[in-house]
């Protein structure tokens, strides 16, 4: 099967342009229209979006057709959730109403997903039957569906024929000798297949389906558990080979394995990819291939913008009583057109921005030859509640995003987790050293961004050789992360060499 050229030709032939490699915003500018238009506001696949516009999952889909060592039945599909995470089955009309309630009280919903908690092409009525309902009632909200391939070619026209722009297929190798060590069995044509034969039935599925996906022009996003051991030294061959079939986008997540999930790779004590290792792994995939760095590893009913969980807000006994008819739903619609438009020209504001003249001292540095050293990239933490801005208190931080800075560019390069410092009353941190946990959770970084921060964790961040930095409060992320590395620059603090890096 031929792949679509519109959606090959923009997967970048490198994944750092013109030394700006975060810029999704430049990425955008050569894509056709057609393309821009699906990405742009969709949370997963635009990383400047995931900023502003939010998604939802409904967990309609219980059953699977495969076993993946990394995942327990108990549990939510892990190949788009944590593992460990358990999400209330609904039916097909809940779900409806549920998305039409959560999209009405959050205008920045753009998209909704199906990604569990099994694997929706295993329970193509619940998921279809879904998806028909939500475009009937709202045709704007975008609907993106992740599996893990077995039964794709299968469903391929029908996903065709609900306007669905976005699939994910979890590929986590393009050898059954590597797939044997990850998949026991799966169901196929009404046996249970084992072993070696089960991993190359699943990845010929696979593949076909990806095919067969670019050829109807709906976009592509591979997501890849990296499993130290098993599949790391592979995952590079997955990506050239999924970019080479028109694949958009590659997400390498990492595998999260604990004893008390039953999964066959927790009680094993099969181990995680360390941070590092899951950032020297993205990078060595992005010469062939546009990688995804701001996945959450969601949950399989997860509700708004990546990174956060409104979910309870949601549930079912809450909007039982909800009346929704014509009236609710148009002004809905016009409340979600009204908030595009807003974040619209805020982008565009922000692109205008970058795009005006380096002010003289950047030039100037630019002009005379820095020094390896005081050129150096620089990480550095951000505490943002969305919208693109420097906009969290560092105490009310549940996560950090973590931008790897040069002197004219930022890159998002990850994000890491922490317990709140303060979650709340007149104390902040507790016996437990919470700071000190995220202290340690921000090592390799040397400075962190937030709109306010208090005495107590400013002076551990210092004594941690991690400058905290209030001064850019509301302001856009990218433009202030590069602003404090010209000061680290100017203050001479770039001739130091970086502290060692445990990248995102
Ligand atoms: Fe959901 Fe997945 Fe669609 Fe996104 S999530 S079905 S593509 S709308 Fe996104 Fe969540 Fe990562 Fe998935 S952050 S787990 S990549
Ligand atoms: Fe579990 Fe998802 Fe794998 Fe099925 S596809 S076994 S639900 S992780």
């Amino acid at each position: 099967m031929t792949p679509d050229p519109n959606v090959s030709s923009i997967v970048p032939k490198s994944g750092c342009t013109a030394g700006s490699c975060g810029s999704k915003a430049d990425q955008m500018a050569g894509m056709p229209e057609h393309i821009r238009r699906k990405v742009e506001d969709h949370p997963c696949y635009s990383e400047k979006a995931h900023h502003h516009y939010a998604r939802m999952h409904v967990a309609v889909a219980p059953a699977c057709n495969i076993q993946c060592h990394y995942c327990n039945r108990k549990y939510d599909c892990a190949n788009e959730s944590r593992p460990g995470v358990v999400s209330e089955v609904l039916t097909p009309e809940q779900a409806v109403k549920k998305t039409l309630a959560v999209a009405a009280a959050i205008p920045q919903m753009s998209v909704l997903g199906i990604a569990g908690p099994g694997d929706p092409l295993a329970n193509p009525e619940r998921t279809f039957a879904t998806f028909r309902g939500i475009a009937e009632k709202m045709p704007d909200i975008k609907l993106c569906v992740s599996t893990n391939g077995l039964a794709l070619p299968d469903h391929v026209e029908a996903l065709a024929a609900c306007n669905i722009d976005h699939v994910t297929i979890t590929i986590n190798c393009v050898d059954a000798d590597v797939g044997a060590q990850i998949y026991p069995w799966i169901f196929w044509q009404g046996e249970r297949v084992r072993g070696r034969e089960a991993a190359r039935i699943l990845i010929e599925r696979q593949q076909l389906g990806l095919e067969m996906l670019v050829a109807r022009g709906i976009l592509v996003k591979v997501n890849s558990v990296l499993i130290p051991g098993v599949n790391d030294q592979h995952l590079k061959e997955v990506s050239k080979v999924v970019k080479a079939k028109g694949a958009f986008l590659h997400n390498v997540m990492p595998l999260i394995a604990e004893a008390e999930h039953g999964t066959f790779y927790g009680l094993m004590a099969q181990r995680s990819p360390s941070a590092e290792e899951l950032k020297d792994l993205q990078d060595a995939c992005e010469g062939d291939m546009n990688m995804m760095r701001h996945c959450r590893q969601c949950r399989a009913d997860a509700v708004g913008l990546l990174g956060e969980d409104r979910g309870a807000e949601f549930t079912l006994d809450k909007i039982a009583d909800m009346q929704i008819d014509e009236a609710f739903l148009a002004s809905a619609k016009a409340v979600r057109d009204a908030t595009k438009r807003k974040i619209t020209a805020a982008l565009e504001e922000q692109q205008r921005r970058a795009e005006t003249p380096a002010p003289q001292a950047v030039i100037s540095f630019h002009r005379r030859k820095p020094s390896a050293d005081e050129g150096r990239p620089v990480l550095m933490a951000v505490a943002t509640k969305g919208g693109g801005l420097i906009n969290e208190h560092f105490g009310h931080a549940r996560e950090f995003l973590i931008y790897q800075v040069t002197a004219t560019a930022a890159k998002l390069v990850g994000h890491r987790k922490t317990a709140n410092y303060c979650s709340g009353g007149d104390t902040c941190g507790d016996e437990e050293d919470v700071l000190g946990n995220i202290i340690a959770a921000l090592a390799g970084c040397e400075a962190v961004l937030c709109a306010k921060i208090g005495f107590e964790p400013w002076g551990r961040l210092e004594a941690a050789g991690i400058a905290p930095n209030g001064e850019h409060p509301m302001e856009p992320i990218e433009a202030a992360l590069v602003a404090v590395w010209q000061e680290m620059r100017a203050a001479g603090k770039l001739r130091t060499p970086a502290p060692a890096q445990r990248c995102a």
